[in-house]
């Protein structure tokens, strides 16, 4: 049952150092541990090459979560990166892009727009990456995404199409 106030909300998740699918399995529990947040579901992890950032980066193993929430868009924020560096992440010392054993990213808050300084939402580059599309599309393929107006399913077969992929 939903907690009354909650907003449904999906979080990116993804690792290419360490042991990547522990690091994102210890990353859900951590979530579903929280009282304010009740996991609802998760997609399969999907395997891909690291896309932009150095060179020569270990594959990526990503998925996506669809999660209910009473915490506002920057508590959860806050808790994502707290999970991130719990998980032995240290931002400061990575290049832009670089590896990492855990990246949380927020997609969806509810319907809402955020344009803030730490935090916008839907996240800015989600509609032109089939990592994210991949997962996203295994738990929400009808999602209307804002930039492209499209479907979640077509903008995935879109990319695919123009990288080549069927
Ligand atoms: N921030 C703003 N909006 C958000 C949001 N919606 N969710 C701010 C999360 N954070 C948000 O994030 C940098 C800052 O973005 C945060 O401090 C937060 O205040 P970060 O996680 O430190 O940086 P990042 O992840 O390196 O940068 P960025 O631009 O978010 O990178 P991406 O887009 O996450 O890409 N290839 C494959 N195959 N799989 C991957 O998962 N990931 C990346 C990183 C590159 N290539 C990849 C993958
Ligand atoms: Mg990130």
């Amino acid at each position: 049952m939903s907690a009354p106030g909650a907003v449904r909300v999906l979080v990116a998740l993804g690792s290419n150092l360490g042991d990547r699918r522990a690091n994102l399995e210890a990353a859900l529990a951590r979530l579903s541990a929280a009282p304010a947040f009740r996991l609802v579901s998760v997609s399969p992890w999907i395997e891909s090459a690291a896309e932009g950032g150095p060179a020569g980066q270990p594959d990526y193993l990503n998925g996506c979560l669809e999660g209910e929430t009473t915490l506002g868009p920057h508590e959860l924020l806050a808790l994502l990166q707290d999970i991130e560096a719990g998980l032995g992440r240290r931002r400061e010392l990575e290049p832009r892009h670089g590896a990492r054993t855990l990246d949380l990213d927020l997609l969806f808050y509810g319907e809402e727009t955020i344009e803030a300084e730490r935090l916008t939402v839907p996240h800015p580059r989600l509609e032109e990456r089939l990592f994210v599309l991949e997962p996203l599309c295994a738990l929400q393929p009808e999602r209307l995404l804002p930039r492209s107006r499209k479907t979640a399913r077509e903008r995935l077969q879109e990319l695919r199409s123009r990288s080549g992929q069927r």
